[in-house]
């Protein structure tokens, strides 16, 4: 589903302001791509689907906030209130960031991994699931 006020490059997957590297299809750069070379990939098979394209907008969350502090692998507390804030400001809303990131740390190592962060999309996903049954 397309979002106002989003990008999304050619072939629809959303795009941050930095390139989306691809990383289940390290050879695919889909911002650059034109609507006829995406029909080419589509053709041959190649292009991400949507679910990778999904998981690629996750990783990219997940990387926006820990290269804050320069980390591939950690979201620390006050860059975690941000995502929280910025990202799922409904989900969240009835917890501060601090019991978050006590939930989330689960090996207490002082950061979240991107691990520890698929359990807060997880829930984020099983909530919005029932919410989608809601009518
Ligand atoms: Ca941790």
């Amino acid at each position: 589903m397309l979002r106002k006020g989003r990008r999304y490059s050619a072939c629809g997957c959303p795009t941050s302001d930095r390139l989306m590297t691809g990383y289940l299809f390290p050879n695919v750069l889909t911002q650059s791509l034109t609507p006829a070379f995406c029909e080419v990939e589509q053709i041959l098979g190649i292009m991400p689907t949507e679910l990778e394209c999904a998981l690629n907008t996750v990783i990219d969350v997940f990387h926006k906030y820990s290269l804050e502090k320069g980390s591939h692998h950690a979201v620390y507390r006050d860059d975690l209130k941000k995502l929280l804030d910025v990202e799922c400001p409904q989900y969240v809303k009835n917890k501060d960031a601090d019991t978050w990131f006590k939930e989330l740390d689960i090996n207490k190592d002082g950061g979240v991994n991107f691990e520890e962060f698929l359990i807060l999309v997880v829930k984020m996903g099983v909530a919005g699931h029932e919410e989608s049954h809601k009518e």
